[in-house]
């Protein structure tokens, strides 16, 4: 039985995992990270530094070094024979953009396994830099594009989602808008995903449906890019874009580059690479609706598989393809980790205290004391707010403050993922902030139901393995999710005695605070 490969091209690192299919156990796990591995490219957290008018940007280049070291650290591993690799699938950090020229695609089918890939790429880029997710710059952008559409409904009906700043579609915008020269000079817009994918399959591949969802240009229900959304991103896109297909596409066979310095086998296939949210709902086990995830990162995310395209009447969640077929629902909170460590920072604390200072000195629902805990801008719900707002809470009691940062964080993903009509039995936690008790125990309690957690570290590059071993090897997904999507013993946390009604409360408390200091519309 086979050995795959999964890779996971994230905002800070690029990962990997290899699974013996066959035992159903994970051989190894191995990552490159941008700022302690590659600290000349001056990117410690993944991006440039000091972008301005909400500009963020990578360079693709450290991308593609960061590639080639992870491959070197793996063939230098005595567990792991590269030879033996059967497939490999991967994932990236969703709606980043590379911009490349028409010669890309050539090189990129006679890749010189002698010079380094940056090398050979570096002069096919007609931007030198990436617009990533974290980007915010493109508000014109986006109601541009939603005028042009006669309204945001209409964006959000067609693609998945209402004209986002970070999605890929307004980011194309603003670049054929600032840099007419380089967007002549543009043959191919890829993914970070296809990109990635396009090194290891040796050329240049499809956006699987799954990312491109994230583009606001597919069209969810023929699943091909559409056609009024792409006239009101750019001129010429079409011809610009790679072809959309199914995630579970094989790209072909890998490429030369990585034979001869690596020496994978000559008939390992690449399976098309998908986002880091799709990838991760593979990972967790809940590619077939019923789950719902919630991964505590540098941005929070709630996700669940979806049976039909449901849209969020506010605009802030959005719709992906599932790349085990049918959709999935997501929604983005930027005040993630970013609270959370702010909180500690703050008041000096360290991980464990959140548990031993903070949750376990204070009463579920923090006897009515609340926070809005958005940091610095958030989009679920969009306010444009640079410091927390509390109510009733004293500085002088840390306790109080660490309870009111998780509580609001959870009551905000509670109240706005109500649009997707989905009562989950069960909730899956990862990322990061899943491995604290406390943390997972407000989780439950707050949602009211029981919180698991999966034993596995990177959900990303673990479902892109189990993608690669399904859609490559013929390895039914069940069996898969049976091997590594089982809950980490005793890790089920369950909600505590009468928080239901506490919650209940304290929420129509919170919407209220938020309401009033926020002027939201309705939701
Ligand atoms: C999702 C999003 C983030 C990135 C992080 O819409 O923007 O979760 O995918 O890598």
């Amino acid at each position: 039985m086979p050995t795959v490969l999964g890779l996971d091209s994230s905002t800070q690192s690029v990962s990997a995992v290899v699974l013996d299919t066959d035992s159903g156990s994970i051989i190894h796990e191995e990552a490159v990270s941008f700022g302690s591995d590659l600290p000349d490219y001056g990117q410690p957290s993944g991006f440039i530094p000091g972008g301005e008018g909400g500009e963020v940007h990578s360079d693709p280049l450290m991308w593609l070094d960061a590639l080639e070291l992870l491959f070197e650290r793996l063939a230098a591993r005595d567990t792991v024979d590269l030879g033996v690799i059967a497939a490999i699938a991967g994932s990236g950090q969703q709606h980043g953009s590379v911009y490349l020229d028409e010669g890309f695609e050539e090189t990129v089918r006679n890749l010189d396994g002698s010079r380094t890939l940056k090398s050979q790429v570096l002069s096919h880029l007609t931007r030198q830099t990436a617009p990533i997710w974290m980007d915010t710059s493109t508000s014109e952008e986006c109601a541009e594009i939603a005028q042009a559409l006669g309204g945001n409904a209409e964006v959000c009906s067609r693609s998945g989602s209402i004209a986002i700043e970070r999605f890929t579609g307004p980011q194309i915008r603003r670049f054929a808008k600032m840099s007419l020269d380089g967007w002549e000079l543009t043959g191919v817009i890829h993914l970070v995903s296809s990109f990635m994918a396009s090194m290891l399959a040796g050329r240049s591949v499809a956006i699987d449906h799954g990312d491109a969802a994230g583009m606001n240009l597919l069209n969810l229900s023929t699943g091909d890019w559409d056609e009024t959304l792409l006239a009101a991103t750019a001129p010429g896109l079409r011809e610009k874009l790679p072809a959309t297909r199914a995630s579970s596409t094989i790209a072909g066979q890998v490429s030369t580059f990585f034979i001869e310095r690596y020496g994978l086998n000559p008939d390992c296939e690449v399976v098309l690479f998908s986002g880091d949210n799709p990838s991760s709902l593979v990972g967790m086990g809940a590619s077939r609706p019923g789950k719902v995830v919630i991964s505590l990162g540098t941005s929070d995310t709630l996700f669940a598989a979806m049976p039909e395209p449901r849209t969020d009447p506010n605009g802030y969640g959005h719709v992906f393809g599932n790349p085990m077929g049918g959709f999935m629902s997501l929604i983005c909170f930027l005040n993630g980790s970013l609270a959370r460590e702010r909180v500690k920072e703050d008041l000096g604390l360290e991980w464990a205290d959140f548990d031993r200072e903070g949750l376990a000195k204070t009463p579920v629902g923090n006897e009515g004391r609340l926070m809005l805990p958005f940091y610095g801008p958030e989009i679920t719900p969009r306010v444009e707010s640079s410091g927390a707002v509390s109510v009733g809470l004293d500085s002088a009691e840390p306790a109080a403050v660490v309870r009111a940062v998780l509580e609001g964080q959870f009551l905000n993903m509670k109240v706005h993922a109500r649009w997707l009509g989905v009562d989950p039995e069960t909730i899956y936690l990862t990322g990061g902030a899943s491995r604290n008790d406390g943390i997972a125990q407000t989780v439950a309690s707050v949602f009211g139901v029981p919180v698991s957690r999966l034993a596995v570290s990177g959900s990303a590059a673990l479902g892109a393995a189990m993608r690669a071993a399904e859609a490559s090897c013929g390895i039914p997904l069940d069996e898969l999710e049976n091997s590594f999507c089982q809950p980490e013993t005793g890790s089920t946390v369950h909600p505590e005695e009468g928080a239901g009604q506490i919650y209940e409360d304290l929420e129509q408390k919170w919407v209220s605070a938020l309401h009033e200091t926020f002027q939201l519309p309705n939701d």
